[in-house]
């Protein structure tokens, strides 16, 4: 057979072709030797082939001009490699050798690609960037970074999901990380707190249980992210302290619009040491300059699909088109006779000091400028870890707090494999750094000298004695005389207060609007409405009854099932102040900078009335996004053709914040017959955003069931000035929310 077969195949063609001939066995025909053989050589025709001694071959990418050292493939060993495309073999068909030590190298290290990921938070985008201060705080700490106003330090900065795994969506209803590294000129300072400022448990002892419960179930493997499943509710209903927390989760903090645009909030209380050893409490907010957005529910389910990395993608698309994404810091300032008038107490994780009660004072801005060079290096490898705090902060008492000081530094070491992960790049301090620990796996430094334990007298003999101690600088505990006693009896128990589950969930459902109210009852009904166990929804209500009697009944209704008795309750609720800062919608920033417009265009649209919007939605701060029935070109009214920036299918107006639909007679005509277009018009109203059109694009409104309404407009100053809300009221109109 293979005398058979073109001349020009090289013997490893013909090979294979026989081995193919005799697998299909008689059925094989010349036609197919020849269709067989003509694949071969198409799959090879990318590479240069040479003939060995031998007959073998071997192949080689096409050589791309004359190479230097700094060029040069090379193995980890810096060795130089003379080919990246064959293994070593013995012989053209025989074994590959075990002495390929580039082979070998190369696949066991891609064997390694993939560390464990995080057991929390393993899904997270970061940037870089610098936190600048604004205001002095040197009354009240001897921290280095909060000295001189101006001062910068540099900073990494990751957001994450909670639930989901590495490769899960951006838009589950979730609570989001928000995790500070501060390389200050005194060490790392590691601030690494949530998008919400309460946390469910208030005993590190419940974690595990906690995250348990919330990933994806332990014998199904699903969900993937998010709470929506039966055994988070179940661990939920019987733990009442989860009660204020779940009041956040369900409500629209969870379903940010952006990373850009989310709080960010330390969570426990800590304490500012000044140079005199005083202590002061403190609370840290992240508070961001485009204002608190989020989504609706329904535009972050269909943002699943729409875009998996929807937050990634706008974080990183904002920095590197200049746009630096900013929050500032303000503290929450009090002593211990303040925390000791409160109906609460500060050193539960589970309670927040309205900001109406202590407000806050704006010291510092926090700028995120580059994007990682490297995804893997810096945002899978960079190890936050609440235990490193600076000089002039101390920890407090926070049983959450406390458990958390241990977990992070042993996770680590197990995630990054040694205890040497300080040393890469994104987690080494970027002031000297200098000690006697030594030795380890991956040991990347190459101390010099006999010293290496301390004290020690080498100098004595004019030897290097290595680094010392120093009192007068180095880190020291708050002034424990001017603080609190701390002994008592070993006792596995809570402080009193702790054992108000509900007053500040009330709190936090009295400060919201109607339509917030109505998001949260709905999101409870949604989420239990996952649970395949009966006896959970109703215990959920039963703690809700000590929320609110009107909440707990809208989910019963919701659900379909009949009212609890409320779950009585450790300590009875009381009726705190509404506070209208927890209010997203109270709070809204009426603007459109840093948001994107999506234009709906096609043949026949207007040129002059398409550049103008463009022009005006830049000139006001926000991206434009041109959506096309096909991306390559659209014929404007001009003649000119256009490109777009994504096609209708690909681009839902999930992906917007606003949309324009600028169609003349004959592209709406053809608009009506594409169930895209009509979808895309009908989720926009549906998502409560403003929509400018042409006249001429009405009887595409009219189709997709637009009615008309304050956030629907022409294209001009009212779009923009529409495209900065959204529009609460609609909703009644076009949603059965609970
Ligand atoms: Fe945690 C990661 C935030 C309680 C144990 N946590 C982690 C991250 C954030 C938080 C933002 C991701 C950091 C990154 O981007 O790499 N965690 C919190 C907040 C909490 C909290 C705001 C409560 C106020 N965490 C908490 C407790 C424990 C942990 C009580 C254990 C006792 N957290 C971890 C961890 C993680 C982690 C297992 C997983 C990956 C990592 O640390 O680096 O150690």
């Amino acid at each position: 057979m293979s005398d058979r077969l073109p001349k020009s195949l090289n013997k490893r063609s013909r090979a294979t072709i026989v081995m193919l001939a005799r697998r299909k066995g008689e059925h094989i025909s010349c036609e197919d030797i020849f269709e067989i053989g003509t694949t071969a050589m198409a799959d090879t025709k990318e590479f240069e082939t040479e003939r060995g001694q031998g007959g073998e071959t071997h192949q080689r990418v096409p050589s791309t001009g004359p190479q230097s050292a700094e060029t040069y493939l090379t193995t980890n060993q810096g060795i130089p490699v003379s080919d990246n495309q064959n293994s070593l073999k013995s012989g053209s068909r025989g074994p590959t050798l075990l002495e390929d030590f580039v082979l070998r190298e190369k696949i066991f290290h891609f064997d390694h690609e993939r560390i464990p990921e995080r057991i929390v938070h393993a899904r997270g985008s970061a940037a870089h960037g610098y936190f600048e201060l604004t205001e002095s705080l040197s009354d009240v700490t001897s921290a280095d970074l909060f000295q001189r106003p101006g001062d910068k330090v540099p900073v990494f900065v990751r957001f994450s999901t909670v639930a989901g795994g590495a490769g899960s969506v951006d838009t589950p209803r979730d609570v989001r990380g928000f995790a500070v590294k501060f390389y200050t000129q005194q060490g790392n300072w590691d601030l690494v707190g949530n998008n919400i400022p309460v946390f469910f448990i208030q005993d590190a002892i419940k974690f595990p249980d906690l995250i348990h419960s919330v990933k994806m179930e332990a014998d199904r493997a699903y969900p993937q992210a998010g709470s929506a499943h039966g055994t988070f509710w179940d661990f939920a209903s019987l733990l009442p302290e989860t009660t204020h927390m779940l009041m956040w989760a369900m409500s629209d903090r969870a379903i940010p619009r952006s990373l850009r645009m989310m709080q960010g909030f330390g969570i426990h209380t800590f304490r500012f040491v000044n140079k005199d050893g005083k202590s002061t409490f403190v609370k840290f907010h992240w508070k961001p300059k485009l204002g608190v957005q989020s989504t609706v529910w329904d535009e972050a389910l269909k943002l699943q699909a729409a875009d998996n990395d929807y937050h990634r993608r706008d974080l990183w698309e904002a920095i590197a088109s200049g746009n630096f994404p900013e929050w500032e810091l303000g503290v929450q300032l009090f002593d211990d006779e303040f925390a000791s008038k409160l109906p609460y107490d500060v050193l539960d994780a589970t309670k927040i000091i309205p900001e109406e009660v202590l407000p806050l004072k704006i010291v510092g801005r926090l700028v995120l400028d580059r994007n990682p060079d490297n995804f893997f290096a810096e945002t899978e490898q960079v190890a936050y870890c609440p235990a490193n705090i600076v000089p002039g902060i101390d920890f407090t008492n926070d049983p959450l707090l406390q458990g958390r000081l241990f977990s992070y530094l042993d996770t680590q070491k197990s995630r990054l494999g040694t205890a040497n992960f300080h040393q890469l790049p994104i987690n080494a301090p970027k002031c000297p750094m200098h000690n006697f620990q030594r030795d380890g796996m991956m040991q990347m430094t190459v101390p010099k000298g006999r010293a290496n334990y301390e004290p020690n007298s080498l100098s004595m003999a004019g030897e290097e004695g290595g680094p010392r101690e120093c009192p007068a600088t180095g880190f020291r505990s708050f002034e424990r005389a001017s603080g609190e006693h701390e002994q008592g009896d070993k006792l596995r128990v809570r402080a009193e207060l702790f054992a108000d589950h509900y007053s500040q969930a009330r709190l936090f459902w009295k400060s919201q609007t109607e339509s917030e109210q109505a998001h949260i009852a709905s999101s409870f009904v949604f989420e239990l409405s996952k649970v395949e166990f009966d006896h959970v929804p109703p215990r959920v209500i039963a703690n809700l009854m000590n929320v609110d009697k009107d909440l707990a009944t809208r989910v019963a209704d919701g659900l379909g099932i009949d009212l609890p008795k409320a779950n009585p309750a450790a300590k009875d609720p009381i009726d705190l102040e509404p506070s209208p800062a927890l209010s997203i919608q109270k709070n809204m920033v009426e603007t459109i900078e840093g948001r994107k417009i999506g234009i709906l265009i096609a043949d026949g649209t207007d040129a002059k009335a398409l550049a103008k919007l463009k022009d005006a939605i830049i000139k006001s701060g926000a991206t434009p996004f041109v959506v096309a029935p096909k991306v390559g070109k659209a014929t404007l009214s001009d003649g000119k053709t256009v490109k777009a920036d994504g096609q209708l299918a690909g681009s839902p107006s999930q992906l917007f914040d606003a949309v324009a639909i600028v169609l003349s007679k004959e592209g709406t005509e053809m608009l009506l017959r594409e169930a895209a277009a009509i979808q895309w018009v009908m989720d926009a109203f549906g998502h409560l955003k403003a929509i400018g059109h042409t006249d001429e694009a009405q009887p595409l409104l009219q189709k997709a069931g637009v009615e008309p309404d304050d956030g629907v407009a022409g294209l001009g100053d009212d779009f923009l000035a529409a495209a900065a809300k959204r529009f609460w009221d609609r909703e009644a109109k076009i949603r059965l929310l609970a």
